[in-house]
């Protein structure tokens, strides 16, 4: 049985994790708006990404005993100017999710949950590919800026993601 402060936290971030969700459905939004549907696929399959991440923890308290206190989903901002602002938030976004991704690690050393450590290890391990994505992104909309041409190109090769649902834990 998980400790019930730890599960409680568990709980929170699924919450999150799910908001992550709906804050890049938000974007898709915009990209599907604008017609740029290379950038629109990146982030469909980025709320993929999310969705897992929600529900491998989902998964894994009912796994441990426990159950899921399901929570209200903030509504995301939603309003976007450019591509670039677009991936400057995922970045930012995805910074803090590894701050409360730590967090949560913290909560299950301080109650000795070995197994939850382990797989919290491998929520550290995605987040640091998350924010590797994401700023390899940021640093292409950085060189393109200005350029409708590199900008159709960025568009062609995001349009490739696909979903691979991950192994968790
Ligand atoms: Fe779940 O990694 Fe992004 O937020």
């Amino acid at each position: 049985m998980m400790n019930e402060k730890l599960q409680k936290a568990f709980c929170v971030q699924i919450n999150k994790e799910l908001y992550s969700a709906y804050l890049y459905l938000s974007m898709q939004n915009y990209f599907k708006e604008v017609n740029l549907d290379g950038f629109a696929n990146w982030m469909a399959v980025q709320v993929q990404e999310e969705l897992s991440h929600a529900m491998g923890m989902y998964n894994y308290v009912f796994e441990r005993g426990g159950s899921v206190e399901l929570m209200a989903i903030d509504k995301p901002e939603g309003t976007y100017n450019s591509a670039l602002e677009v991936f400057e938030k995922v970045l930012e976004h995805e910074e803090y999710v590894t701050s409360l991704i730590n967090d949560l690690a913290f909560i299950a050393e301080e109650v000795r949950d070995r197994a939850a450590m382990s797989l919290l290890d491998w929520y550290i391990k995605e987040q640091v590919e998350e924010e590797a994505n994401v700023a390899n992104v940021l640093g292409n909309l950085r060189l393109a800026q200005n350029d409708p041409r590199a900008l159709l190109l960025l568009d062609r090769e995001l349009a490739t993601r696909t979903f691979v649902a991950p192994v968790i834990g």
